[in-house]
Order: structure tokens, then sequence, then C-alpha cells
């Protein structure tokens, strides 16, 4: 290890002199300023990457990051030199390379980061039952070994089930469950995390569960519409490599674009031929307005707006005559938009008053979705992740459902976000199970949520569902994987109950803001030093990683670590996990991987085996004919379907519904898409926070725009007047990668502030400012644009959190020390529904973060 750690060193200072020779030569090789000279340079580079020894290993890039794209990794003498991405193949439209970001390419930065958590560690003042609790975040770190790390933790976990019991055991992530399901089970937790109110409830109203693949056509398809909306969502941020690319092709092919979004974001400058900016939280009330435009205005003979025949045969609730049987036909959606029964018409000029955007602009936008023959309306989940936001997806697709845009070539409706950003259906192409036997069952049923996780905890309470409140009194934490602490809604309630419980255990790669306020870190392996695997995306293709370095350090797979302390509570190895070897599983993975046939009708399997295969591998299986050989994977990392208009594999959401709804029904109570959903009205109730109507009423944010004002009637402005959103940008996937010194140096992380809300303030680009809630406070460098919509701030989602101990102040901008533990509806994580203000800050001001030390113990 010692040996690696030298080589490892060599090669950095190696790196520094190559960046400055490469320099020169770029200098030098740009000089004539000629076609020709560049092309010099880059076949220079070509020679000098090729001139390279060593091997060019598929690596994974594992990140939760909404794209998913192909790394390789240069391995000399076992340290890794350089990566590259995709040049499997040729770049088309059709067929593009899946390219990765600047984060991947920035990835050796952290593998080898100098802050990696090297050994276990042990909060120097920790004794057992915790000791000084009130040090945690603050404390030293002594090194210690494993053999001492697992015996602290089996004695702790015995301790705290024998004084407590095994509902005082809290597990945020990561299959250290399957060691404590061993042992009487532990507490978990759940939440609507990214998908906000498209979580759950749109399977009641007749989607499939809120998942990414089923409510959108595929990529091709795309191209076959007249008019995309990107309402909420900008995938060249939040949705890398091939999707902004996609779209591209749709607008090459002559779509217009719309995009509804507080921010003027990359999305909206590459595609973007109009943008309309809406407060947060609001777009509910504009989508009635539009709804209302095209109620009133519809005229089947001289201006149809309205798609009748659809909303007849598909969808139950819209009018009088459209109420499901034995219900109250006054509760129909178009008397609502009218106001017919409580005399509020939701007409423009009412959603003009609450979502900002002009009276005529609504009108029109209503007017061209309706007209237009083929539209495509897209939603990221940003818009969802408000707290009341219950019935916003209903809202959406019905507004899809009125105006015809569903199921059918060019016209669709619903969520294009993450892996199926503006690509849906089933994948094409899958990786196999890894044969892993399933873990014991957890024999605790609490489970706690994450919008009020951290109160809960503090406060000895949480809600298991309607008029259901349960004790709970955690004194455990085992952070196996995640980043809870961070990610989860209010974030000071949760570094309290930190500084409160017993005994905080965390597995990671850094001295993450879990592995901070622990009193047990364990340094696990990343996915470049494990036996490999598969990385899903996209739908056409699949990434397949493997070794690339050995384990850093003392690091050590997750699966071993719980095996290691499932031994020492008294199990054997194969007790916790099974007997199935790291190569065993890995060749499962591949063995069983299968991809679509020729004709788009079935699977079939993607990798041939030999008999030779078996033998070299030493594992158990069969031989099977396949696509490709397990070398051709090995040495690709990529299996992408090849694609082109018109063929087998395209994807129109919902189309055999549309066909015959009677054949083909939906699974609704009434097999149509309910717009009036008893069912959604019930589920929502069930979660046991705040209620919603059948049908897709409007109800403000708490913490939205309407709680900007202390009285939004006479319009008199609060105490805190403006709108934090959290978006998703390129220098972090959530937390990971916010200490990558490169990426620093790439993304500063200031707070984006309105023009007019800076000059208000007296705040100059530059200027370090504090942004405070109702929750908390953050210090950050602003930055000044006219790109936000005034009222509106971005603070970009998952720094880590740095609290300076003499001010209680955060300084590093963490999103979620301004959000609070509220809960609403189906217990949505509403964090783009918060409200602050910000000042200049007269302190010492803040320097950028490149500047910043990395956490190295
Ligand atoms: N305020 C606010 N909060 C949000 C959001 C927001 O927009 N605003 N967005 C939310 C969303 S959409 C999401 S999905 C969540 C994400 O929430 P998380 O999933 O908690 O966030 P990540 O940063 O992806 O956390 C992954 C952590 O696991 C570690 N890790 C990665 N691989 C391994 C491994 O193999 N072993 C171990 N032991 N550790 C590993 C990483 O280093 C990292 O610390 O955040 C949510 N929180
Ligand atoms: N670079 C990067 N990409 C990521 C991630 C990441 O951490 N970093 N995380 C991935 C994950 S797990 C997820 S869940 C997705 C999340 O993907 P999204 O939910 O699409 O991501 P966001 O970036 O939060 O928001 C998208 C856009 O919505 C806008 N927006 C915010 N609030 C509102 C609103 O109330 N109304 C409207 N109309 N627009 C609003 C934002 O300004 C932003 O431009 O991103 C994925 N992709
Ligand atoms: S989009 Fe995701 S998978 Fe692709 S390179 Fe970036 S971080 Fe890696
Ligand atoms: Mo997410």
């Amino acid at each position: 290890m010692f040996e690696l750690f030298n080589r490892v060193k060599a090669f950095k200072i190696s790196r520094r002199a190559f960046i400055g020779t490469g320099a020169a030569v770029t200098a030098g090789a740009v000089l004539p300023a000629s076609a020709n000279g560049l092309k010099k340079l880059s076949a220079v580079q070509a020679e000098s990457l090729q001139q390279e020894e060593g091997e060019w290993i598929p690596a994974a890039c594992w990140h939760n990051c909404g794209g998913r794209c192909l790394l390789k990794a240069q391995v000399v003498d076992g340290v890794v030199k350089r990566v590259k991405t995709d040049d499997t193949r040729e770049d088309s439209p059709d067929n593009p390379q899946q390219r990765a970001c600047v984060r991947g390419r920035s990835q050796r930065q952290q593998v080898y980061g100098v802050d990696r958590l090297k050994y276990p560690m042990k909060r120097k003042h920790w004794e057992p039952g915790g000791g000084d609790k009130s040090r945690r975040g603050e404390d030293e770190w002594e090194r210690i070994s494993w053999d001492e790390a697992t015996d602290i933790i089996a004695s702790e976990i015995k301790r705290i089930k024998n004084q407590y019991d095994n509902r005082s055991i809290l597990v945020t992530g990561g299959d250290i469950g399957r060691a404590l399901n061993l042992v009487g089970g532990h507490v978990s937790t759940w939440g609507t995390t990214s998908w906000g109110s498209w979580r759950w409830g749109p399977a009641y109203f007749g989607l499939q569960e809120g998942y990414f693949e089923h409510s959108i056509n595929d990529r091709m398809d795309l191209r076959n519409s007249q008019l995309i909306v990107l309402w909420g969502m900008n995938p060249a941020w939040s949705s890398p490599g091939s999707p902004t690319y996609n779209f591209l092709q749709a607008k090459k092919a002559g779509a217009r674009f719309i995009v509804i979004d507080p921010m003027y974001s990359e999305s909206a400058e590459l595609l973007g031929d109009e943008w309309i900016p809406v407060h947060p939280g609001t777009d509910h009330a504009l989508m009635l307005g539009m709804a209302h435009t095209i109620i009133t205005e519809d005229d089947p003979d001289q201006n149809p707006l309205i798609d009748w025949d659809f909303l007849k045969s598909c969808t139950v609730g819209f009018d009088e005559s459209m109420m499901p049987e034995g219900s109250d036909s006054k509760q129909n959606f178009k008397d609502y938009v009218l106001g017919i029964h409580d005399g509020e018409p939701k007409d423009a000029e009412w959603a003009s008053s609450i979502s900002g955007v002009d009276v005529t602009m609504i009108k029109r936008i209503a007017r061209e979705i309706a007209t237009t023959n083929r539209a495509a309306l897209l939603t990221g989940w940003a818009p969802a992740r408000i707290k009341n936001s219950d019935s916003w997806p209903q809202m959406f697709m019905t507004f899809g459902a009125m105006t015809g845009h569903m199921a059918q070539a060019g016209r669709m409706t619903g969520v294009s976000c993450h892996f199926g950003t503006g690509n849906g259906g089933p994948r094409l192409v899958n990786g196999g199970g890894a044969g892993v036997p399933p873990s014991a069952e957890n024999p605790v049923e609490d489970s706690l949520v994450h919008a009020e996780m951290w109160k809960a905890i503090k406060e000895g309470e949480y809600t298991a569902g309607y008029n259901d409140k349960r004790d709970i009194n955690i004194q455990m934490i085992y952070h196996g994987m995640g980043a809870t602490l961070q990610t989860r809604d209010g974030q000071a309630n949760g570094i309290d109950v930190h500084k409160e419980v017993e005994f905080v255990v965390t597995n990671g790669h850094f001295i993450t803001t879990n592995a901070k306020y622990s009193d047990i870190v364990l340094p696990a392996t990343t996915h470049w030093e494990r036996e490999g695997g598969f990385n899903t995306g996209n739908r056409d293709a699949l990434f397949y990683y493997r070794r690339v370095i050995e384990p850093m350090f003392e690091a050590k797979d997750d699966a071993e670590i719980t095996t290691m302390i499932g031994e020492k509570l008294g199990f054997s190895a194969e007790e916790v996990y099974g007997d199935v070897s790291a190569r065993q599983q890995l060749f499962n993975q591949i063995a069983g991987a299968t991809v679509i046939n020729e004709a788009g009708t079935d699977f079939e399997p993607l990798v041939t085996i030999t008999k030779d295969d078996l033998s070299e591998w030493g594992v158990e299986g069969q031989t099977q004919q396949g696509r490709i050989s397990i070398q051709e994977l090995e040495e690709k990392g990529v299996y992408q379907v090849e694609r082109k208009p018109g063929d087998n594999y395209g994807y129109i959401a919902q189309e055999a519904f549309r066909q015959d709804p009677e054949a083909n029904p939906l699974a609704t109570a009434t097999g149509k898409l309910e717009i009036y959903s008893e069912a959604l009205q019930e589920y929502v109730k069930s979660i046991g926070f705040t209620e919603i109507d059948p049908i897709p009423t409007y109800n403000p944010a708490i913490e939205g725009y309407e709680e900007t004002y202390s009285n939004f009637n006479s319009r008199e402005k609060g105490d805190l007047p403006l709108q934090v959103i959290n978006p998703h940008y390129l220098r972090r996937a959530h937390t990971i990668f916010d200490n990558n010194p490169w990426l620093r140096e790439a993304w500063p992380n200031h707070v984006y502030v309105a023009s007019a809300d800076a000059d208000e303030r007296g705040v100059k680009d530059g200027d370090t400012v504090k942004v405070t809630s109702k929750h908390g406070s953050t210090l950050r460098i602003a930055h000044v644009t006219e790109r936000l919509m005034p009222g509106t701030v971005g603070l970009m989602h998952g720094a880590w959190v740095e609290i300076d101990p003499e001010t209680g102040i955060d300084r590093a901008g963490s999103d979620n020390i301004l959000t609070g533990s509220i809960a609403t509806g189906q217990a949505i994580s509403g964090w783009n529904s918060t409200i602050a203000d910000f000042e200049k800050w007269e302190g010492i001001p803040l320097k950028e973060d490149k500047h910043w030390e990395l956490r190295t113990v």
C-alpha cells in the first residue's frame, strides 16, 4: 500500500511537469492561428496518447448525476495517468457518443484526493455512550485499526439494543442493514427526494409510479414535435451527456422551444425561443390560468382548442358530464377553473397575480399550445419539490389531456428528467443480477420520512400515517451510504440530533458532513477500486466498468465492512451476504445482461460466453450466444443499441391506451386518467400531513411566493421577501465533488441573486452576502445576474455545511441549512419552497472556496 502511495505521489509531481510542457506546446502550436496549426496540435496529442504504455480500462462514473457516460482510465504501473471518454463509435445525431461531463473528467481528483479517508478514524473524545457529544463536528480524529473500529461498532450496537431496543438504531443508507437485521433490525427512512409530488401520487390518478420512463415518448419521436415546452427543467446542467444534444436535434428538425423557469438557464440559452420567468412554486396557478383561457375561448367549430374526443374517451372529471359514478358532479375541474361555485375564476389575471407572468403571455402560450398540432409538454421534478404541490402532477397531465398532447407521435405530456430526459420508454439494454441472496427481513417497521425526520427525532415523535403519531428514541445513527445529514430537510435540526444521540458511524470516502458529525468513520472504496459492474443511464446504453486500481490505503468495500461487523456480532460471512464471490457476482451480471431483439419484441442475451471464458474467469455458469464477446465488453465498456428513425425501438407513451382505452385501461378505479381522483385524495390523506381535493385545485406552498408577503391581498412585503431555489449545477452531483479542486476552480460556488434585488440591498457582484431563512443563515459570495427572476435566489444544491463556531452561521452555502423540517401532503421534501432575504455581510469577506483547505485527516 505504501508503495502505491509513493507511486501516486510521484505521478502527481510528474503530472505537474506534464501540464507545464503541455501548456508550452499549446501556446506554440496555436500561434500560427490556422486550422492547419490546430490540426497539427491534435495529431501531436493523439500520438502522445498512443505512445503511452499501459491499458485503457472502462472506469465507473457512478454518481446520481442525471447523466451517464463512458469513462476510461489509462492505467500505467497501477496508477491512473489520464481519463478519456467515449471514442468507441463515430458520433452522429442518431447514435451519439456518450461523452463525459466536466465532473467525470475530474474523477481522478476524487479517487486520488489528498483528503480521501485513508484509515478508520475515531473521534478523540469518544467514549462508550458518546462521551462529550457536543464536540461532534469539531473534535479531532485519531487513527484506529479495522479491528478496533469494528469492535467498537459491534459493542455499541449490542449496548444500545440492550439498553433501549432496535427501534433506537437508525440506518440512513447502504447495506449495513444486512448485519443489523440479524440482530433485530433498525429504523429506516423514506421520502419523495428527487421526484417531489411526482414520486407516489401519479400512480393513483393513472400514471405509473412517478418514475422516469413511462410518461413521455422516446428521443427519436421528439423530432416530430413542432413545439417543445421545457417546464422547470435545465438538461444542460442536470442531465448532461446526450439529452441536450438530442433536444438540439429536435430543434434542428424545426421545433420551437418555450422555457418556463425562474432562471434563464443554459438550456434556455441554447434551446429556448422564448423564456417565461415564473415565481417558484406557482406553476400550478399559471397552468390554471392557461386552462381558463382555452376553456373560455374554445369553440369546437370556429376555434377548437380543447380535444373533447380525448377527454371523453380517456379521462374522467373534466366537466359535469364526465364525472365518475357516485361523485359530486359540482366537483368537476371546469367549474373550478371558471369559479362557478367558489366565485373565483382562475383566469389569466388571477394566474398572473400569483405567477408573475404577464396576462397576455399566459393567454398567448395557452393558445399556442392548444393550436399546435404536435406539442411536447415536458417537466422536470424541480417544480414538484414544493411543499403543497401534491396536485401539481395531476394539473400538468390535465392540461396535456385538454390539449390532446398525449400518446401520439410528436405529442406527449409528462416528466422528462434525470436518466429519462427527453428519452422515454423502457430500457433497451440491461445488466443482470449479481445473485446475492436477499437480506434477512428487517423486523422493525418504523420508517422516518425525510421531510420531518430530524425534527421528529429531536422531539421524540414521528408521523406514521393519518392520525397516527408514534414515539421514537433514536440513540444510534449508521450512515452506510448517502449524504443524509447534508441532503435532507432541516439540517440545523439534523446537526442538533447528531450532537445528542449516543453513537454515530459513517462509511465514506471523505470527511463529508455525515462523517464530520460522527464518532467513527470507515474508509470505503470507490467504484474504481472494486471488482466491477454495470451502470445505467439513458435507455439506449449500458455501461460496464471494472477494477481500475487497487483499494487506496486501508479502504474496504461496503460489503466487506458489513461482513466484518456482522462477524463481530456473531454471524458468519455467509449468513450476512451469502457465499457468492465478488468475481462470480460480476460474472452473473454479465451473463444475465440482455438486449432488445431486432424486432423490438423481446430480449436476448447481450454477451457471448464460451467454455474458455468460464475457465479463465474461474466461475460457475453456462455458455451462451450473445451479441458481443466478454472481451469486447471489457475493452469497450459500453454497449449502445444502434438507433435510426422509424426503427423497432421507438416508444409512444400510453399509445395503446389512447387507441383503445377500453381494451387497455389504466390502473385506476375508472380505468381512465383521473382528473377527478378520490384515490389520489385518499392516498395523500393517508400519509398524515396536509390534504388535497380530488381535482387539481391550487394550494399555495408553505414558504412559497404568497408567504413572501405579510399580507398577500394588500401586497405588503414580509420580512422574508425572496424565494430560494436549489438548482442542481455542474460543479457537483449533489454533494459529491464539492471538495474536488479542479471543479472548485471551474465552478465557483456563488449564490445567484437578481440584479434588482442586489441593487435594492446595495450588494455588488463579488460581495459576500448573508442569506437568512426561517431556519438558518449561510454566507456566500454573490453572483449578481440578470438571468434570475427578481425575487428569486439561486443557492446551488449540495455544498458541505461549515458552521462557524463563533457565529453559528454556515460559511459554505449549504442549501439545507436554509430549509426546515416541514412535511406536507405525501411528505414532499419541498426544498424549492423556502423563503429568505439577503444582506451584505459586514464581517470578514469570504474567500472563494478554491482557496479553502480540504478536510484532510
Ligand atoms: N435543499 C435541497 N436538498 C436536496 C435537493 C435539493 O434540490 N435541495 N435534492 C435532493 C435530491 S434530488 C437528491 S437525489 C438527494 C441526494 O442525496 P444523497 O444521495 O444523500 O446525495 P449524494 O451526494 O449523492 O450522496 C452520496 C454519498 O455517498 C457517498 N458514496 C458514494 N458511493 C459510495 C459507496 O460506494 N460507498 C459509500 N460508503 N459511500 C459512497 C458519496 O461520497 C456521498 O457522500 O438530495 C436531495 N436534497
Ligand atoms: N449537475 C447535476 N445534475 C444533476 C444532479 C446534480 O446534483 N448535479 N442531480 C440529479 C438528480 S438526483 C435529480 S433528482 C435531477 C433534478 O433535476 P431537476 O429537478 O430538473 O433539477 P433542478 O436543477 O433542481 O431544476 C431544473 C430547473 O427548474 C427550475 N426551477 C426550480 N424551481 C422551479 C419552480 O418552482 N418552477 C419552475 N417552473 N422551475 C423551477 C430551476 O431554475 C432549474 O433551471 O438532477 C439530476 N442531475
Ligand atoms: S454526466 Fe454523470 S456519468 Fe456522465 S461524466 Fe458527468 S458525472 Fe459522470
Ligand atoms: Mo434526485
